[in-house]
Protein backbone atom coordinates (compact mmCIF):
# COMPACT_ATOMS: atom_id res chain seq x y z
CA UNK A 1 0.00 0.00 0.00
CA UNK A 2 1.55 3.25 -1.18
CA UNK A 3 0.85 6.37 1.03
CA UNK A 4 -0.75 9.00 0.59
CA UNK A 5 0.78 12.40 1.61
CA UNK A 6 -1.68 14.65 0.86
CA UNK A 7 -4.04 13.02 3.20
CA UNK A 8 -1.28 12.57 6.21
CA UNK A 9 -0.77 16.59 5.47
CA UNK A 10 -3.78 17.12 6.75
CA UNK A 11 -2.99 15.65 10.29
CA UNK A 12 -0.17 18.29 10.33
CA UNK A 13 -1.57 21.39 11.23
CA UNK A 14 1.23 23.48 11.01
CA UNK A 15 2.00 22.34 7.34
CA UNK A 16 -0.83 24.16 6.47
CA UNK A 17 0.58 27.49 6.50
CA UNK A 18 2.22 30.34 4.32
CA UNK A 19 5.95 31.06 4.44
CA UNK A 20 6.68 34.13 2.92
CA UNK A 21 3.71 34.56 1.15
CA UNK A 22 4.25 30.89 -0.29
CA UNK A 23 2.62 27.37 0.83
CA UNK A 24 5.29 25.62 3.29
CA UNK A 25 7.34 23.19 2.20
CA UNK A 26 9.18 21.52 5.37
CA UNK A 27 12.35 19.61 3.93
CA UNK A 28 14.38 19.88 7.50
CA UNK A 29 12.57 16.55 8.57
CA UNK A 30 16.67 15.46 9.85
CA UNK A 31 16.72 17.86 12.06
CA UNK A 32 13.10 17.73 13.59
CA UNK A 33 9.64 16.16 11.67
CA UNK A 34 6.52 17.42 12.74
CA UNK A 35 3.86 16.36 14.95
CA UNK A 36 0.78 15.01 13.86
CA UNK A 37 -2.69 15.90 15.64
CA UNK A 38 -3.11 12.74 17.42
CA UNK A 39 0.27 13.30 18.94
CA UNK A 40 -0.89 16.62 20.12
CA UNK A 41 -3.83 14.87 21.84
CA UNK A 42 -1.69 12.43 23.29
CA UNK A 43 0.00 15.15 25.22
CA UNK A 44 -3.45 17.89 25.86
CA UNK A 45 -4.99 13.81 27.17
CA UNK A 46 -2.77 13.44 29.39
CA UNK A 47 -2.33 16.87 30.95
CA UNK A 48 -6.07 17.42 31.12
CA UNK A 49 -6.94 13.86 32.18
CA UNK A 50 -3.72 11.94 33.76
CA UNK A 51 -1.40 14.33 34.72
CA UNK A 52 0.45 13.21 38.27
CA UNK A 53 3.60 11.50 38.89
CA UNK A 54 4.72 8.06 37.71
CA UNK A 55 5.48 5.15 40.25
CA UNK A 56 5.14 7.48 43.41
CA UNK A 57 1.45 7.48 44.56
CA UNK A 58 -1.33 5.12 44.82
CA UNK A 59 -4.18 7.77 44.15
CA UNK A 60 -6.09 7.25 40.67
CA UNK A 61 -3.89 9.56 38.64
CA UNK A 62 -0.71 8.39 39.87
CA UNK A 63 -2.15 5.48 38.42
CA UNK A 64 -3.31 5.93 35.31
CA UNK A 65 -0.27 8.14 34.43
CA UNK A 66 2.23 5.19 35.84
CA UNK A 67 0.39 2.99 33.31
CA UNK A 68 0.28 4.98 30.59
CA UNK A 69 4.20 6.04 30.85
CA UNK A 70 4.56 2.62 30.97
CA UNK A 71 2.30 1.26 28.01
CA UNK A 72 4.65 3.63 26.12
CA UNK A 73 7.52 1.86 27.06
CA UNK A 74 6.39 -1.51 26.02
CA UNK A 75 5.12 0.45 22.49
CA UNK A 76 8.94 1.27 21.97
CA UNK A 77 9.98 -2.46 23.45
CA UNK A 78 7.68 -3.62 20.31
CA UNK A 79 8.78 -1.00 17.57
CA UNK A 80 12.47 -2.05 17.86
CA UNK A 81 11.45 -5.47 18.85
CA UNK A 82 13.96 -5.66 22.22
CA UNK A 83 13.27 -9.18 24.44
CA UNK A 84 12.26 -6.87 27.65
CA UNK A 85 10.96 -3.49 29.19
CA UNK A 86 14.09 -3.98 31.63
CA UNK A 87 15.95 -3.04 27.91
CA UNK A 88 14.15 0.25 27.10
CA UNK A 89 15.34 3.19 29.22
CA UNK A 90 14.12 6.97 28.83
CA UNK A 91 16.38 9.52 27.76
CA UNK A 92 15.78 12.99 26.48
CA UNK A 93 17.15 12.01 23.12
CA UNK A 94 20.03 10.30 21.45
CA UNK A 95 22.35 12.75 22.72
CA UNK A 96 22.30 11.49 26.22
CA UNK A 97 21.64 8.22 25.47
CA UNK A 98 25.03 8.73 24.04
CA UNK A 99 26.69 9.89 26.82
CA UNK A 100 25.29 7.33 28.55
CA UNK A 101 26.78 4.57 27.03
CA UNK A 102 30.29 6.50 26.94
CA UNK A 103 30.05 6.94 30.31
CA UNK A 104 29.21 3.06 30.78
CA UNK A 105 31.77 2.28 28.77
CA UNK A 106 34.48 4.56 31.08
CA UNK A 107 33.46 2.29 33.90
CA UNK A 108 35.37 -0.58 31.86
CA UNK A 109 37.80 1.09 29.38
CA UNK A 110 41.70 1.35 30.23
CA UNK A 111 44.51 3.08 28.81
CA UNK A 112 45.41 1.29 25.30
CA UNK A 113 42.10 -0.05 24.45
CA UNK A 114 40.39 1.30 21.55
CA UNK A 115 36.81 2.99 20.57
CA UNK A 116 36.15 2.83 16.73
CA UNK A 117 33.77 4.94 15.39
CA UNK A 118 33.56 6.63 11.77
CA UNK A 119 34.43 10.27 10.42
CA UNK A 120 30.51 10.20 9.59
CA UNK A 121 29.57 10.35 13.19
CA UNK A 122 26.80 13.47 14.59
CA UNK A 123 29.15 14.96 17.12
CA UNK A 124 27.15 13.31 19.73
CA UNK A 125 28.27 9.83 18.87
CA UNK A 126 31.69 11.59 18.55
CA UNK A 127 32.62 14.20 21.55
CA UNK A 128 31.25 11.90 24.45
CA UNK A 129 33.61 9.47 22.68
CA UNK A 130 36.67 12.03 23.33
CA UNK A 131 35.59 12.67 26.73
CA UNK A 132 36.06 8.84 27.78
CA UNK A 133 39.39 8.41 25.90
CA UNK A 134 40.47 11.52 27.57
CA UNK A 135 39.72 10.09 30.95
CA UNK A 136 40.41 6.80 30.34
CA UNK A 137 43.66 6.49 28.29
CA UNK A 138 41.63 4.72 25.49
CA UNK A 139 42.47 5.75 21.99
CA UNK A 140 39.56 7.05 19.32
CA UNK A 141 40.09 5.55 15.85
CA UNK A 142 38.10 6.55 12.61
CA UNK A 143 37.35 4.60 10.12
CA UNK A 144 37.03 6.73 6.59
CA UNK A 145 35.12 6.51 3.38
CA UNK A 146 35.08 4.72 0.03
CA UNK A 147 33.18 6.15 -3.19
CA UNK A 148 30.80 8.31 -0.52
CA UNK A 149 30.38 4.71 1.97
CA UNK A 150 31.38 3.66 4.62
CA UNK A 151 35.27 2.15 3.77
CA UNK A 152 34.00 -1.77 5.25
CA UNK A 153 38.33 -2.69 4.18
CA UNK A 154 39.11 0.28 6.34
CA UNK A 155 37.19 -1.17 8.90
CA UNK A 156 38.01 -4.61 8.74
CA UNK A 157 41.79 -3.36 8.77
CA UNK A 158 41.17 -1.15 12.34
CA UNK A 159 39.33 -3.79 13.99
CA UNK A 160 41.21 -5.16 16.22
CA UNK A 161 41.16 -7.29 19.61
CA UNK A 162 42.18 -3.97 21.26
CA UNK A 163 38.89 -2.48 20.12
CA UNK A 164 36.11 -2.38 22.93
CA UNK A 165 34.11 -0.51 21.53
CA UNK A 166 32.41 0.18 18.13
CA UNK A 167 30.45 2.87 18.17
CA UNK A 168 28.20 4.00 14.11
CA UNK A 169 25.26 6.21 13.00
CA UNK A 170 23.24 3.60 11.45
CA UNK A 171 22.21 6.61 8.95
CA UNK A 172 24.07 9.51 8.19
CA UNK A 173 22.49 12.99 8.84
CA UNK A 174 24.38 14.66 6.11
CA UNK A 175 25.11 11.36 3.27
CA UNK A 176 21.48 10.00 4.11
CA UNK A 177 23.67 7.00 4.11
CA UNK A 178 22.72 3.67 5.05
CA UNK A 179 25.28 1.88 7.20
CA UNK A 180 25.55 -1.88 7.33
CA UNK A 181 24.93 -2.10 11.04
CA UNK A 182 24.28 -6.22 11.46
CA UNK A 183 27.53 -6.91 9.20
CA UNK A 184 29.62 -4.79 11.34
CA UNK A 185 28.13 -6.29 15.05
CA UNK A 186 29.25 -9.47 13.70
CA UNK A 187 32.26 -8.40 12.95
CA UNK A 188 32.66 -6.33 16.39
CA UNK A 189 31.63 -9.64 18.32
CA UNK A 190 34.46 -11.47 16.70
CA UNK A 191 36.62 -9.33 18.83
CA UNK A 192 34.86 -9.29 21.42
CA UNK A 193 34.29 -5.23 21.43
CA UNK A 194 30.77 -3.82 22.39
CA UNK A 195 28.18 -2.36 19.39
CA UNK A 196 26.79 0.78 19.80
CA UNK A 197 24.68 2.15 17.04
CA UNK A 198 23.40 6.09 16.49
CA UNK A 199 19.46 5.56 15.78
CA UNK A 200 18.55 9.13 15.55
CA UNK A 201 17.99 8.75 11.62
CA UNK A 202 17.22 5.53 11.09
CA UNK A 203 14.49 4.68 13.52
CA UNK A 204 12.50 7.00 11.68
CA UNK A 205 12.72 5.54 8.70
CA UNK A 206 13.29 1.99 8.53
CA UNK A 207 12.05 -1.32 10.88
CA UNK A 208 14.31 -1.43 13.86
CA UNK A 209 15.30 -5.04 14.87
CA UNK A 210 17.31 -5.50 17.87
CA UNK A 211 17.32 -8.66 18.36
CA UNK A 212 18.15 -9.55 14.25
CA UNK A 213 20.50 -6.74 14.64
CA UNK A 214 22.14 -7.93 17.77
CA UNK A 215 23.71 -4.68 18.82
CA UNK A 216 24.30 -3.87 22.37
CA UNK A 217 23.55 -0.65 22.62
CA UNK A 218 21.25 1.60 20.45
CA UNK A 219 20.23 5.34 21.12
CA UNK A 220 17.45 7.44 19.40
CA UNK A 221 15.21 10.20 19.30
CA UNK A 222 11.35 10.87 19.98
CA UNK A 223 11.42 14.29 17.80
CA UNK A 224 12.59 12.87 14.63
CA UNK A 225 10.00 10.34 14.66
CA UNK A 226 6.82 13.00 15.30
CA UNK A 227 6.85 12.53 18.53
CA UNK A 228 7.86 15.55 21.20
CA UNK A 229 11.40 16.94 21.69
CA UNK A 230 12.97 15.91 25.42
CA UNK A 231 12.49 12.22 24.84
CA UNK A 232 14.20 9.98 23.72
CA UNK A 233 15.55 6.18 23.99
CA UNK A 234 18.28 4.02 25.09
CA UNK A 235 18.48 0.63 24.32
CA UNK A 236 20.89 -1.89 26.10
CA UNK A 237 21.34 -5.39 26.47
CA UNK A 238 20.10 -6.65 29.48
CA UNK A 239 22.87 -8.23 30.88
CA UNK A 240 25.01 -5.24 30.24
CA UNK A 241 22.48 -3.12 32.46
CA UNK A 242 22.54 -5.21 34.63
CA UNK A 243 26.54 -4.75 35.05
CA UNK A 244 27.41 -0.67 34.43
CA UNK A 245 26.69 1.65 37.42
CA UNK A 246 23.77 4.29 36.59
CA UNK A 247 25.38 7.79 35.86
CA UNK A 248 22.68 9.92 37.60
CA UNK A 249 21.27 9.35 41.14
CA UNK A 250 18.32 10.54 43.13
CA UNK A 251 14.98 9.66 43.80
CA UNK A 252 13.14 7.36 42.11
CA UNK A 253 16.37 5.00 41.26
CA UNK A 254 16.83 3.64 44.28
CA UNK A 255 16.19 0.45 46.39
CA UNK A 256 16.99 1.39 49.87
CA UNK A 257 18.74 4.92 50.79
CA UNK A 258 20.96 4.49 53.72
CA UNK A 259 22.95 7.80 55.60
CA UNK A 260 26.61 6.34 54.15
CA UNK A 261 25.27 4.20 50.94
CA UNK A 262 22.31 3.37 48.94
CA UNK A 263 21.43 0.44 46.45
CA UNK A 264 19.77 0.53 43.22
CA UNK A 265 16.18 -0.27 42.03
CA UNK A 266 15.63 -3.02 39.21
CA UNK A 267 16.27 -2.23 35.12
CA UNK A 268 14.70 -0.37 34.04
CA UNK A 269 14.31 1.79 36.29
CA UNK A 270 17.74 1.91 37.76
CA UNK A 271 18.90 4.42 35.21
CA UNK A 272 15.91 7.01 35.49
CA UNK A 273 16.30 9.58 38.50
CA UNK A 274 14.21 12.18 39.01
CA UNK A 275 10.46 12.67 38.11
CA UNK A 276 10.87 11.66 34.01
CA UNK A 277 9.24 13.19 31.10
CA UNK A 278 5.92 11.32 31.18
CA UNK A 279 4.42 13.29 28.83
CA UNK A 280 6.83 13.06 26.34
CA UNK A 281 7.19 9.29 26.50
CA UNK A 282 3.48 8.80 26.28
CA UNK A 283 3.44 11.43 23.15
CA UNK A 284 6.39 9.23 21.54
CA UNK A 285 3.96 6.23 22.10
CA UNK A 286 1.32 7.55 20.36
CA UNK A 287 3.98 8.48 17.40
CA UNK A 288 4.74 5.30 17.53
CA UNK A 289 1.26 4.13 16.94
CA UNK A 290 0.73 6.70 14.17
CA UNK A 291 3.90 5.42 12.41
CA UNK A 292 2.48 1.62 13.02
CA UNK A 293 -0.45 2.84 11.42
CA UNK A 294 0.81 4.29 7.92
CA UNK A 295 3.37 0.69 8.59
CA UNK A 296 7.25 1.62 8.81
CA UNK A 297 7.56 0.01 5.31
CA UNK A 298 5.48 2.09 3.50
CA UNK A 299 7.06 5.43 5.26
CA UNK A 300 10.43 4.26 3.95
CA UNK A 301 8.96 2.72 0.40
CA UNK A 302 7.64 6.31 0.27
CA UNK A 303 10.92 8.51 1.10
CA UNK A 304 12.74 6.04 -1.22
CA UNK A 305 9.97 6.90 -4.22
CA UNK A 306 10.89 10.53 -3.28
CA UNK A 307 14.59 10.39 -3.74
CA UNK A 308 14.34 8.28 -7.12
CA UNK A 309 12.06 11.18 -8.49
CA UNK A 310 13.95 14.07 -7.24
CA UNK A 311 17.25 12.46 -7.91
CA UNK A 312 17.68 13.10 -11.78
CA UNK A 313 15.88 16.46 -11.70
CA UNK A 314 18.90 17.02 -8.82
CA UNK A 315 21.69 16.02 -10.82
CA UNK A 316 20.43 17.68 -14.06
CA UNK A 317 21.35 21.30 -12.04
CA UNK A 318 24.72 22.55 -13.19
CA UNK A 319 26.37 24.05 -10.52
CA UNK A 320 24.97 21.31 -8.03
CA UNK A 321 27.17 18.84 -5.78
CA UNK A 322 25.42 16.67 -4.18
CA UNK A 323 27.22 14.17 -1.00
CA UNK A 324 26.46 10.89 -0.34
CA UNK A 325 26.18 7.37 -2.02
CA UNK A 326 25.71 7.03 -5.74
CA UNK A 327 22.94 4.44 -5.40
CA UNK A 328 19.68 5.71 -4.11
CA UNK A 329 18.52 2.38 -2.45
CA UNK A 330 21.34 3.26 0.50
CA UNK A 331 20.02 6.83 0.69
CA UNK A 332 17.32 6.91 3.81
CA UNK A 333 15.82 10.25 3.02
CA UNK A 334 19.10 12.83 3.17
CA UNK A 335 20.13 15.32 0.05
CA UNK A 336 23.32 17.53 1.36
CA UNK A 337 23.83 19.78 -1.40
CA UNK A 338 26.49 22.58 -2.31
CA UNK A 339 25.97 25.29 -5.13
CA UNK A 340 28.99 26.40 -6.54
CA UNK A 341 29.43 29.84 -6.26
CA UNK A 342 27.27 29.99 -3.63
CA UNK A 343 27.05 29.97 0.51
CA UNK A 344 24.93 26.75 1.97
CA UNK A 345 23.18 29.67 4.42
CA UNK A 346 22.69 31.80 1.33
CA UNK A 347 20.57 28.88 -0.61
CA UNK A 348 18.69 28.58 2.48
CA UNK A 349 17.43 32.06 3.22
CA UNK A 350 16.43 32.22 -0.52
CA UNK A 351 14.87 28.90 -0.32
CA UNK A 352 12.89 30.36 2.99
CA UNK A 353 11.78 33.17 0.82
CA UNK A 354 10.32 30.76 -1.50
CA UNK A 355 8.13 28.97 1.65
CA UNK A 356 10.80 25.94 1.28
CA UNK A 357 12.55 25.35 4.73
CA UNK A 358 16.02 23.45 4.65
CA UNK A 359 19.11 23.06 7.23
CA UNK A 360 22.47 24.72 6.09
CA UNK A 361 25.65 24.58 8.16
CA UNK A 362 27.50 21.96 9.44
CA UNK A 363 24.89 19.88 10.79
CA UNK A 364 27.22 18.64 14.08
CA UNK A 365 29.07 16.58 12.07
CA UNK A 366 32.45 18.87 11.68
CA UNK A 367 34.68 16.39 10.93
CA UNK A 368 32.50 14.63 7.44
CA UNK A 369 32.85 18.02 6.06
CA UNK A 370 36.35 18.84 6.60
CA UNK A 371 36.61 15.17 5.04
CA UNK A 372 35.51 16.85 2.27
CA UNK A 373 36.87 20.11 2.56
CA UNK A 374 33.62 22.25 2.76
CA UNK A 375 32.99 24.19 6.11
CA UNK A 376 28.93 24.02 5.31
CA UNK A 377 26.25 22.74 3.19
CA UNK A 378 22.57 22.65 2.09
CA UNK A 379 20.06 19.87 3.31
CA UNK A 380 16.74 18.73 2.06
CA UNK A 381 15.36 16.04 3.88
CA UNK A 382 12.38 14.00 3.64
CA UNK A 383 9.49 12.66 5.58
CA UNK A 384 6.01 10.36 5.21
CA UNK A 385 3.96 13.64 4.42
CA UNK A 386 5.91 15.18 1.54
CA UNK A 387 4.92 14.99 -2.16
CA UNK A 388 6.38 14.82 -5.70
CA UNK A 389 5.03 18.44 -5.70
CA UNK A 390 7.58 19.54 -3.10
CA UNK A 391 9.91 17.71 -4.60
CA UNK A 392 9.38 19.56 -8.43
CA UNK A 393 9.11 22.82 -6.03
CA UNK A 394 12.32 22.75 -4.45
CA UNK A 395 14.20 21.93 -8.20
CA UNK A 396 12.11 24.99 -9.21
CA UNK A 397 13.31 27.13 -6.45
CA UNK A 398 17.19 25.86 -6.48
CA UNK A 399 16.89 27.35 -10.60
CA UNK A 400 15.44 30.55 -9.75
CA UNK A 401 18.11 30.68 -6.89
CA UNK A 402 20.99 30.04 -8.74
CA UNK A 403 19.44 32.42 -11.30
CA UNK A 404 18.87 35.74 -8.95
CA UNK A 405 22.54 35.45 -7.62
CA UNK A 406 23.79 34.79 -11.21
CA UNK A 407 25.22 31.54 -10.71
N1 LIG B 1 20.75 15.71 14.12
C1 LIG B 1 20.32 17.29 12.34
O1 LIG B 1 19.84 18.34 11.90
P1 LIG B 1 19.36 14.84 19.43
O2 LIG B 1 19.72 16.27 19.17
O3 LIG B 1 19.94 14.32 20.70
O4 LIG B 1 17.92 14.54 19.24
O5 LIG B 1 20.06 14.01 18.21
C2 LIG B 1 21.43 14.11 17.99
C3 LIG B 1 21.80 13.39 16.75
C4 LIG B 1 22.59 12.26 16.85
N2 LIG B 1 22.91 11.54 15.75
C5 LIG B 1 22.50 11.88 14.53
C6 LIG B 1 22.87 11.03 13.37
C7 LIG B 1 21.71 13.02 14.37
O6 LIG B 1 21.30 13.35 13.15
C8 LIG B 1 21.37 13.81 15.50
C9 LIG B 1 20.59 15.09 15.34
C10 LIG B 1 20.04 16.91 13.79
O7 LIG B 1 20.99 16.55 11.66
C11 LIG B 1 20.33 18.05 14.70
S1 LIG B 1 22.05 18.47 14.73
Amino acid sequence: MGLNPEKIQKDFRILNQLVNDEALVYLDNAATTQKPKQVLDALRTYYEKDNANVHRGVHTLAERATSDFEAAREKVRRFINAKSTKEILWTRGTTQSLNWVAQFAGQMLQSGDEILISVMEHHSNLVPWQQVAKATGAKLVFVYLKDNQLDMDDLRSKLTDKTKIVSIAHVSNVLGLMNPIKEITELAHQHKALMVVDGAQSTPHMAIDMQKLGVDFFAFSGHKMMGPTGIGVLYGKQELLEKFEPIEFGGEMIDFVYEDHSTWTELPWKFEAGTPNIAGAIGLGAAIDYINELGIKNIHQHVAELVDYIMPKLQKIEGLTIYGPRENKLRAGVIAFNIEGLHPHDVATALDMQGIAIRAGHHCAQPLLNYFGVSATARASFYLYNTKAECDKLVEAIIETKKYFGV
